[in-house]
């Protein structure tokens, strides 16, 4: 099974761009709802979670593991590599890869946690590999609330939106990374927020292609994932809310374990 974790329901992004790539392979989610969310937390707190959440994962036969998280993913990559021996993705550095592919002028902006955000990860990820990229960030703490609450359509979230994204815009930036796996759940208010002229790039998108890719060159693992279409959810606090809005993402009824 391919084992994907977030902090709450944000990593469902990544659990149907996986579905799309790599159509009947098995996949184990869990959802750390009981500790969402994880942007505001301390690294080594974050750390602490994604150690758990992986070691959660493979004892239910994970073989792979999707840190579906961008502020796990900032913070807990090194040591969940160091520690557990099975292939582990994260989700920055494809969004950092494609991000200088797609922008034509290398004006790039950011949004994330505070965490992520705070971490400078995209930044130094991006500039590693284009020294000349100028890369703007904005923090964005009350858009995962938001996301979890199923605010998806109220006006109150638009405003929001558009308040966050306002110095990204005055940068003219003209690549924007959704720096959190909850974003794209908001990805149509933040296009028009931004402009139709800027590219967004979704991170739950680039590392499923990442996924596959690893896959089609690594068939010793491929043949280790099981492939019956089955998919497990697990969360550490069943709440209703989590149901409903994992329903609305997946277009299908989930059973929460
Ligand atoms: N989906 C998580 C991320 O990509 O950073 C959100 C973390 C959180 O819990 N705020």
């Amino acid at each position: 099974m391919i084992g994907i974790f977030d902090s709450g329901i944000g990593g469902l992004t990544v659990v149907r761009a996986l579905t799309e790539q790599l159509p009947g392979y098995d996949m184990i989610y869990f959802g750390d709802t009981a500790h969402t969310p994880y942007g505001s937390k301390s690294p080594e707190t974050v750390i602490t979670y994604a150690l758990r959440n992986t070691d959660f994962l493979l004892s239910k036969s994970a073989k792979l593991i999707v840190m579906a998280c961008n502020t796990a993913s900032s913070v807990a990559t090194d040591r969940v590599t160091e520690k557990f021996d099975v292939p582990v993705f994260e989700v920055i550095t494809p969004a950092a890869e494609l991000s200088l592919r797609t922008s034509k002028k290398n004006r790039i902006g950011v949004i994330g946690t505070r965490t992520t955000i705070s971490s400078g990860v995209y930044e130094k990820k991006i500039r590693a590999l284009n020294p000349e990229a100028k890369v703007w960030s904005a923090p964005c703490p009350l858009l995962v609330p938001l996301v979890e609450e199923g605010w998806l359509k109220k006006p109150e979230t638009r405003m929001i939106v558009k308040k966050y994204l306002y110095p990204l815009k005055v940068r003219q930036i003209d690549t924007l990374i959704l720096g959190c796996t909850h974003y794209p759940i908001l990805k149509k208010i933040i296009q028009r927020k931004i402009g139709k002229r800027v590219s967004i790039i979704d991170s739950s998108e680039t590392v499923a292609e990442k996924v596959k890719n690893f896959l089609e060159q690594h068939p010793e693992t491929d043949h280790l994932l099981s492939k019956t279409g089955e998919s497990r959810f697990f969360v550490s606090d069943v709440t209703e809310q989590f149901g409903k809005t994992a329903k609305e993402m997946l277009r299908r009824n989930i059973r929460l374990e």
